[in-house]
């Protein structure tokens, strides 16, 4: 299979495994995807760690060889299949990261993006170069990117196909932060530790908070964020939370 899915503790594994071809993106591994997705949202998993086999490339996006001499309309729903499987990545119940540890191109970049987190070694390289095969990002990429790091670095990123390097990207705001090279499973892994031991809920409102907030208006933000606050604060981990503190002692939480 071109799409791994394998679960370690409380993390989920997701592996783009099609090396020979830099884990370029067929329209099947889309659906694979997709498919993994709803099986992590279903399981136990507390993060989602997504890695590229083979020494090269995280992807080198969609697999060009396949997108060629397609009709319209299958162009088209191909776009909403990418577009769908990558938004429900952004929706996962969990967080997740994108661990960049060589190329992550055109398609590879957008599902990156779609992650909560990416993290990169010195040796990740990445962009959006359709623009140079004729093309434009069709899986979220002129969405999530100026969203990203502003509209003019991702206009920049979009209307060249220029690759940067991982010190530019970290300068950007395009990864949160660059790693020394390793098992990028275990990259993942040491990266997501940080996030992984509070309230599941907490955590997810928090990050509903921000995301919804930044498909909206401030006013209708802050609604947001006072909606969402207030369900965290009816939660029993708060009241375990805040009477820890009293207490001086480590909070239990229950993800309730
Ligand atoms: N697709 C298919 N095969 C790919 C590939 C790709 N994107 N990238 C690499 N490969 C294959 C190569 O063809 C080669 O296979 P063989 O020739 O050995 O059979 C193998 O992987 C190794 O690649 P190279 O020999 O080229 O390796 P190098 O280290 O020399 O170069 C490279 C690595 C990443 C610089 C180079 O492979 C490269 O430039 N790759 C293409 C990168 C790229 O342009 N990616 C963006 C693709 S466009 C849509 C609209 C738009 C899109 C999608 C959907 N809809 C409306 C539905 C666009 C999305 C894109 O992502």
């Amino acid at each position: 299979m071109s799409i791994e899915l394998t679960f370690s503790g409380p993390y989920a594994l997701v592996t783009l495994n099609r090396p020979e071809a830099l884990n370029a993106l067929q329209f099947a591994m889309i659906e694979a995807l997709a498919d993994a997705l709803d099986r992590v949202a279903n399981s136990d998993a507390r993060a989602l760690i997504v890695t590229g086999a083979g020494l090269k490339s995280f992807c080198a996006g969609a697999d060009i060889k396949e997108l060629m001499d397609r009709d319209l309309m299958s162009q088209r729903r191909g776009a909403q299949l990418g577009q769908r499987t990558f938004a429900k990545l952004a929706a996962l119940p969990i967080p997740s990261v994108a661990v960049l540890h060589g190329y992550a191109f055109g398609g590879g970049l957008e599902l990156a993006m779609a992650c909560t987190f990416r993290i990169a070694t010195e040796k990740a390289r990445m962009g959006l170069p359709e623009i140079k095969l004729g093309l434009i990002p069709g899986y979220g990429g002129t969405q999530r990117l100026p969203r990203l790091i502003g509209e003019a670095r991702a206009n920049e990123m979009v209307m060249s196909g220029r690759t940067i390097d991982a010190t530019e990207a970290e300068r950007w705001g395009l990864v949160n932060r660059i790693v020394q090279a390793g098992d990028p499973v275990e990259l993942g892994k040491s990266f997501m530790a940080e996030f992984i031991g509070y309230s599941k809920c907490a955590s997810l409102f928090a990050r509903e908070a921000v995301q919804r907030g930044m498909a909206t208006t401030l006013a209708e933000g802050l609604d947001i964020e006072a909606d969402l606050s207030t369900l965290a604060y009816r939660t029993a981990d708060a009241a375990e939370g805040m009477r820890a503190f009293i207490e001086k002692r480590t909070p239990e939480f229950k993800d309730g």
